[in-house]
């Protein structure tokens, strides 16, 4: 939850600096449920992402330099520079890709579960996404076939409370996990502050899903400490108060745990301010080895366009 935490603040400084071109949807505050997620999963398992991915890839484990490098639009990273924050991917370790499109990941989730259960496999795919992709037909077309195939899937829903300014109760008519009860499948609401709760909740809907059983829905409170994404910190809003904001922040996360290690005796204080040493040099190199690292040249522009790797599909000849 530290590395998630430090490697956002240092995203909005290499935004602000414009060493990262575009804008990143920050996902400070949020860190309990990527990782009381990801870490009821197996290496095997996969996920699907958002716009707010980071968090997702690197609970999944990915690597900060390649993140970084990606962000910074470098050659060494997990796109080859192409991508950018919304579209870090990495197969190998499950990461099926962050996606700008919202709601899009549930069917590509759905897909990898029917491909797992086709093919005897018992890993379970995970569909991140937010309270303002409950609105998405799409979402609703991946719970429906989910649960009528009973595949191997974990839809979580991140309910920050807001999709950009709206409010979520402004424009859905019940709350998530209600909605998804009328797909005939386990529903469960969970405080998405807490990792200990979420961890719980996704470790029996994984064990649902490995043994058969079909889909299950979680919906996480949880919240964004800043704003949708990075831009909006230099625009007037006031689409949320103060007082909500400061109150959100008195139940963080990494400090609420943190706490709770120390009082119950599992580590001492002075180990965990150690484990944040070693993470901001996580981060340190991770900038270091982005912003060494080559940009693609314009002469490969065009390379990794098409895929000419799908099975049964003749190679181009030119490269993929
Ligand atoms: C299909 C689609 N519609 C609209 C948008 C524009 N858009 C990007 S993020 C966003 C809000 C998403 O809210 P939510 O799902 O709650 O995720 P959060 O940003 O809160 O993490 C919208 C409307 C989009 N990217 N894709
Ligand atoms: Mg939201």
């Amino acid at each position: 939850m530290f590395r998630i935490r430090q490697f956002e603040s240092r995203v909005i400084t290499l935004v602000d600096d414009n060493e990262i071109p575009g804008v990143c949807h920050e996902y400070t505050g949020q860190e309990a449920v990527a990782v009381g997620v990801c870490s009821a999963l197996a290496s095997t398992d996969i996920l699907t992402s958002t716009h707010r991915g980071h968090g997702h890839v690197l609970a999944k484990g990915g690597d900060v330099g390649k993140m970084f490098a990606e962000l910074l639009a470098r050659s060494t990273g997990y796109n080859h520079g192409r991508g950018g924050s919304m579209h870090i991917a990495d197969v190998a370790l499950g990461i099926y890709g962050a996606n700008g499109i919202v709601g899009a990941g549930a069917p590509i989730a759905c897909g990898a579960a029917h491909k797992f259960k086709v093919a005897g496999e018992r890993n379970v795919a995970v569909s991140f996404f937010g309270d303002g992709a409950i609105n998405q037909g799409v979402v609703h077309e991946a719970m429906n076939l989910a649960a009528v195939w009973r595949l191997p899937v974990i839809f979580v829903c991140e309910n920050n409370q807001y999709a950009v300014s709206t409010p979520l109760r402004e424009v859905t008519i019940l709350e998530p996990y209600v909605r998804a009860q009328a797909y005939g499948m386990p529903s469960v609401i969970v405080d998405g502050m807490d990792v200990g709760a979420v961890y719980e909740a996704a470790l029996s809907a994984v064990d649902r899903a490995r043994s058969g059983e079909g889909p299950t829905f979680i919906e996480c409170q949880t919240y964004r400490y800043f704003g949708h994404y990075s831009g909006e910190r230099h625009m007037k809003t006031n689409y949320r108060s103060a007082e909500e904001m400061e109150r959100w922040k008195q139940r963080d996360p990494i400090d609420f745990w943190a706490n709770r290690l120390v009082s119950d005796g599992i580590c001492a204080r002075e180990d965990l301010n150690e484990m944040k040493r070693q993470v901001d040099d996580q981060i340190a190199a991770g900038v270091a080895f982005a912003r060494q690292s080559a940009r693609p040249a314009a002469s490969e522009a065009l390379n990794y366009m098409y895929a000419v790797s799908y099975p049964n599909t003749p190679a181009a000849g030119a490269e993929s």
